[in-house]
């Protein structure tokens, strides 16, 4: 019986559409599970969503849908991007299932039974964003006591709830932690750990009366089960925990629970208690990968800096976006998202190293040998050295994978890439065509060689490149019939068998008409302050279609061609209904006003250029239109987040208004 491997990704909140930080960690899971696979491991892959709790439930009611409605929606986009990356998850989890449900209320009243768990009045600071609780210490130390990662104010919350005896256990865990020096990984972030755990644990609330989104205590109906209890629990319900202890048994502990830094708490303190409350072993390794920011900011649905991965899929293709997204950064470390790091990346090791090698090889197999692989001749030192390099590129692969180095397997296998078009250019291979020599059977033999064992081991990282190099060889059989170990091993091609050489894999990606990255996010800030200022100078203002996120709009010749955008460029722009809550002149701008508005679930400050045309106190109470997702800008030293929509003839300026009153910070699509 082959050894098992169980793998887990976050489950992602169904709240909104996922970005390329979403993306990072699935596509990261995916490729230690393609790579388990290959290794002859019997893999369970699970991902899922997160789908209870306040912030979706608001969601839900400010488009006008029950909650199960509106994740469902979610869920079907969520899948479909998966599908999108090629991702081959084996279980896709929600907290909706009736199954998880079941496990959720029965560890419930199991940790009640056992007296884990008590009652008590409960006051504290609340992020909905975070679905997370704050200490005073904690939501003090935040600047105008608004959450750091979503940019909302805290919310004072006082209700009545079930509590875990955290502090029990955390002796117990950091002995468990001590004791397994691979549990939290990276090294740095085991560190962080023990230094929270030893500040002393608090006990932890797990649930909740003022939101009924949730799955209902079983032995007090008023009370749902707070978020994380019923979402870490996604682990171990998925693989039947407790109604099939079998299954349970085959999968359990995990392998590795990838996750994202910022729950790291959750899955190295809260997630091992529970476990050890319920007597149950824990998961060997929790392995926390830092950010994917954009802009120098942690990319984020709610911050509204986020980019599109199927928008890049489109653009780039599939194995250029999970070669970028896998190789760029350290896995472990925060990177920034740039497209110009992007289109650099493609053209330097894809277009130029990889797609030129195997166009190169092909080519002079084509040229010198009548499109047939040759057979090997004389072998030179030099030969003899780059054909070890080739034969331990399987091994180093495996070095860096077991250690879930994603970024350096795959610069272990460019490192090869590399070799080989320096190879190239030190045998001249057309210089021993000129003469006749047989080594040239030797160098394409080689060179041949090394392009199928690249591509054997590209497999865990890339989908339709491996076999598209493959075939091009002229295998005789499919990519999925040669094991893992037989990139380990030399010559499997037959000398003889014919080659294609089709289009170049990876063409060069043309940059002159584009801005590079830099400028053009300063460009997309000058006219984000441009638009707001525009209206402040009081010339003419254009509305909605002018807002448009550059990292995500049509491509200036689209554009130029048809004047359309689509209506999912369309939608990215995101217009939501404000409250004026107060209006003020801004010192020293005679045009200038400053509103703070209400958008249901936070407040913003917006400037606009509209005193010559309104009384400031006529506006307190109107419900106004504002572009949400507009980066923020500062006019005149003062912050605006956001900019509303106005209408403007040659004397009359008019804001946009509603029709009937509707929620605070409804959408407007
Ligand atoms: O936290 N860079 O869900 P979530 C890298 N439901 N990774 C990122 C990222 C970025 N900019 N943005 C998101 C939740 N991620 C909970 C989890 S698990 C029991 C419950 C990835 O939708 C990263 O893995 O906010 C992060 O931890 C996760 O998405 C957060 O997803």
């Amino acid at each position: 019986m082959s050894e098992t491997y169980y793998i887990t990704t976050p489950i992602y909140y169904a709240s909104g559409d996922l970005h390329i930080g979403h993306s990072y960690t699935t596509l990261a899971a995916d490729a230690i599970a393609r790579y388990k696979r290959l290794r002859g491991y019997e893999v369970f892959f699970l991902t899922g969503t997160d789908e209870h709790g306040l912030k979706i439930q608001r969601k839900a009611e400010s488009v006008g849908l029950s909650p199960k409605e509106f994740v469902d929606g979610i869920v079907a986009k969520i899948k479909d991007l998966w599908r999108v990356l090629d991702i081959t998850y084996d279980g896709f989890i929600r907290t909706t299932d009736d199954e998880h449900k079941r496990t959720v209320q029965w560890i419930f009243n199991k940790l009640y039974e056992n007296q884990d768990i008590y009652k008590k009045n409960y006051e504290s600071w609340y992020c909905v964003g975070c679905e997370s609780f704050y200490t005073e210490t904690q939501a003090r130390s935040f600047p105008g006591m608004v959450c750091p990662d979503h940019g909302k104010p805290l919310e004072r919350v006082q209700e009545e709830s079930y509590f875990f005896r955290l502090s029990k256990y955390a002796d117990r865990l950091l002995k468990h932690i001590e004791e397994n020096p691979d549990f939290i990984q990276p090294v740095s972030r085991r560190n962080e750990v023990v230094q929270f755990i030893k500040m002393g644990l608090e006990d932890l609330c797990i649930s909740r009366t003022s939101f009924s989104w949730g799955i209902p205590v079983p032995f007090d109906p008023g009370s749902v089960v707070y978020v994380w209890i019923d979402a870490l629990t996604n682990y171990i319900s998925a693989i039947g925990y407790p109604f099939d202890m079998e299954r349970f048994g085959k999968w359990w502990p995990a392998d590795v629970h990838l996750i994202g830094k910022e729950i790291l708490r959750f899955h190295a303190v809260i997630w091992p208690i529970l476990l050890m409350a319920l007597d149950l072993p824990l998961p060997k390794q929790v392995f926390a990968h830092g950010w994917l920011n954009l802009g120098g900011k942690k990319m984020s649905k709610t911050m509204g800096n986020v980019v599109d991965p199927v928008e890049l899929v489109r653009r780039y293709s599939l194995d250029a976006i999970r070669y970028f997204v896998l190789r760029e950064v350290p896995f472990g470390a925060d990177g920034d998202y740039t497209e110009e790091a992007l289109v650099a990346r493609i053209n330097s090791d894809l277009a130029n190293d990889l797609g030129n090698l195997v166009y190169r090889t092909l080519t002079m197999v084509r040229k010198f040998s009548k499109t047939r692989v040759p057979a090997p001749g004389r072998e030179e030192p030099v030969d003899r050295e780059f054909k070890e390099r080739c034969l331990g590129l399987k091994k180093a692969v495996e070095e860096e994978m077991d250690h879930l180095r994603i970024s350096s397997a795959l610069e272990r296998i460019m490192d090869v890439v590399g070799r080989a078009n320096k190879y190239i250019d030190e045998v001249s291979p057309w210089d021993l065509a000129k003469t006749g020599d047989p080594r040239l059977g030797t160098t394409l033999y080689y060179l041949c060689e090394c392009l199928r064992i690249a591509a054997s081991v590209l497999r865990p990282f890339m989908v339709n490149t491996p076999s598209a190099i493959w075939n091009s060889l002229g295998m005789p059989e499919p990519i999925e019939n040669y094991s893992w170990d037989s990139a380990g091993e030399w010559g499997l091609l037959e000398p003889g068998q014919i080659t294609k050489r089709g289009k170049p894999l990876f063409p060069r990606i043309e940059i002159e008409d584009r801005e590079p990255a830099g400028e053009k996010e300063q460009a997309a800030e000058e006219k984000a302050s441009k638009e707001v200022l525009q209206v402040a100078e009081d010339k003419t203002q254009e509305t909605g279609a002018k807002v448009t996120d550059s990292k995500t709009a049509p491509a200036a010749e689209d554009r130029e061609e048809t004047g359309l955008i689509t209506i999912d460029q369309f939608r990215q722009v995101q217009l939501r209904i404000a409250e004026v809550l107060a209006a003020e002149k801004v010192k020293g701008a005679d045009k200038l006003l400053k509103l703070t508005v209400n958008l249901g679930d936070e407040e913003r400050q917006i400037v606009a250029g509209i005193a010559q045309h309104y009384d400031p106190q006529d506006l307190v109470g109107k419900q106004i239109v504002i572009a949400y997702n507009l980066k923020p800008a500062v006019i005149r030293g003062v912050e605006s987040k956001g900019m509303l929509l106005a209408a403007k003839d040659d004397e009359t300026l008019s804001i946009l208004t509603v029709d009937r009153k509707v929620k605070n910070g409804s959408p407007v699509s």
